[in-house]
């Protein structure tokens, strides 16, 4: 299995960017993929693109597939 961490920066948010807590919470989908684990298949996406950040950071989900952390 190839690792794509490595290239994840270049795909983030930039701290100014528009995008940033631009998107609605209730539109995000249902966690049908489970991808935190938990046997929990009706909560909401818990985590971005990256599977490692969350998916609601600063209280607004962001627009894209990232999600901006806070800092
Ligand atoms: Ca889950
Ligand atoms: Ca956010």
């Amino acid at each position: 299995m190839r690792c794509f961490w490595f290239f994840l920066p270049y795909f983030t948010l930039g701290q100014d960017s528009p995008c940033v807590n631009a998107g609605f919470n209730d539109a995000l989908p249902p966690d049908a993929a489970d991808l935190d684990n938990d046997q929990d298949l009706t909560e909401q996406t818990p985590l971005d693109y990256s599977g490692i950040v969350e998916r609601i950071s600063d209280f607004t989900v962001d627009l894209g597939a990232h999600e901006r952390p806070v800092q």
